[in-house]
């Protein structure tokens, strides 16, 4: 591999800048925000990749992280209308849905003794639900499963909560956290650029409003992940100032454990004229992100949004995690048109696509503690 690399910086058909990134890469150097313009740009996917596989085999050598886990969406019915979803629904209109706690602990019953080690559990911005409510539901869902580790509720839902409970952030986090809440899933952030975020979800929490809720999640004790929804009317230029952003609460937090790019979808929502960029965009997404992220632990390929055989290739573009076991139970991707649409592997189908690709699966929970290495 180093190898690999050493012809990258010395070698005449590559252009000079390009050279010159996987030179600061090399050596342990930051990548500057006209660094990754200039790869989003120019490179070709085999830079890309040997680049970002460099920086992945630096971090985690061959290991690829997975867990076992279920969703739950305790309803899509919500107050805003983002252009990209296709999940929203309004109250008493056709194809919406909220469960009720009883009918949400029954679906945790079904997953007592059966080794799952997280619930992550997003939804729509219900106007009649608060912060009680779900802190109840987190504290039900425990007695069930004590062990469970709980990833609820995108900034968007949490902004709505906190301040209908009318806490400061500060507060509503805390007694989230006591009700049981563990950490914080990625959603919500879109894209932080305001020319773009005001075009496709002009309405939901801001991107200040994202970040300081996960600045002081970190601040209590509670980590979170980070994503960006790309491939729709950003350019090159949005993703890395959401990116540059995320870097820098990062170097003061240290709170992310992961960066999931997830590719927007088109079926059945506002934007869907724009199509979707090729599975290329993808690998060179990942691998510029990988590359530009250098505080970030890991980068995940969220297998239900792109394709089982997508997520394996990531695996040699900078991705060191796939998700979970999901079993069916998430629905953000099946309305917007992925390919599964009824997403759901098992362990030993996650084992073997992992290892088809030559690397090693580890079983981790939710904060990338190892629970099994299959060799
Ligand atoms: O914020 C909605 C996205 C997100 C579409 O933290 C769409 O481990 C593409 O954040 N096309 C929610 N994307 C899902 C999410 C997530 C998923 C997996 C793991 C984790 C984690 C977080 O789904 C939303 C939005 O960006 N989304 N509609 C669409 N049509
Ligand atoms: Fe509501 Fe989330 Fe859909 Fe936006 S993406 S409309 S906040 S459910």
């Amino acid at each position: 591999m180093i190898n690999n690399i050493q012809t990258l910086i010395k070698n005449s058909t590559i252009d000079i800048d390009l050279q010159e990134i996987a030179e600061k890469v090399v050596n342990n150097k930051q990548i500057s925000d006209a660094d990754a313009l200039i790869m989003y740009k120019k490179a070709e996917l085999g830079f890309l990749g040997i680049l970002a596989n460099y920086v992945r085999e630096q971090k985690h050598g061959d290991k690829t992280y997975f867990n076992k886990n279920f969703h739950i969406e305790p309803t899509n019915i919500c107050i805003y209308n983002c252009k990209f979803c296709s999940y929203v629904r309004k109250i008493g209109q056709e194809g919406a849905w909220e469960f009720s706690i009883d009918e949400i602990l029954k679906t945790v019953e079904s997953y007592k003794n059966t080794g799952v080690t997280e619930v992550h559990i997003v939804g729509g911005v219900h106007p009649k639900r608060d912060l009680h409510y779900y802190g109840e539901m987190m504290q039900k869902i425990k007695e069930i499963i004590p062990d469970i580790h709980i990833k609820a509720f995108t900034a968007v839902e949490l902004e709505y909560m906190i301040k209908k409970a009318k806490l400061s952030l500060e507060d509503g986090l805390r007694i989230l956290k006591e009700y049981g809440l563990d950490s914080i899933p990625g959603g919500g952030a879109e894209i932080f650029h305001p020319d773009i975020r005001k075009e496709i979800c002009d309405e939901k929490a801001s991107t200040n409003m994202w970040l300081t809720i996960h600045e002081t999640a970190h601040k209590v004790g509670i980590p979170s992940n980070a994503t960006i929804l790309y491939g729709h009317i950003e350019k090159y230029e949005h993703r890395i100032h959401h990116m540059s952003k995320l870097r820098d609460l990062q170097d003061r937090t240290e709170g992310f454990n992961t960066y999931i790019p997830l590719k927007y979808r088109k079926e059945n929502n506002t934007l869907s004229y724009i199509g979707e960029v090729s599975s290329i965009e993808d690998l060179r997404n990942f691998a510029v992100s990988r590359i530009y992220l250098d505080n970030f632990p890991h980068i995940k390929a969220y297998w239900p949004s792109i394709g089982k055989e997508i997520a394996q290739l990531s695996l040699s573009f900078g991705v060191d995690d796939i998700d979970g076991t999901i079993d069916d139970s998430t629905k953000i991707y099946s309305m917007a048109g992925a390919e599964d649409q009824n997403p759901k592997m098992t362990t030993q189908d996650l084992v073997k696509l992992i290892k088809d690709v030559k690397r090693i699966p580890i079983e981790r929970d939710t904060l990338y503690n190892v629970i099994q290495k299959y060799n």
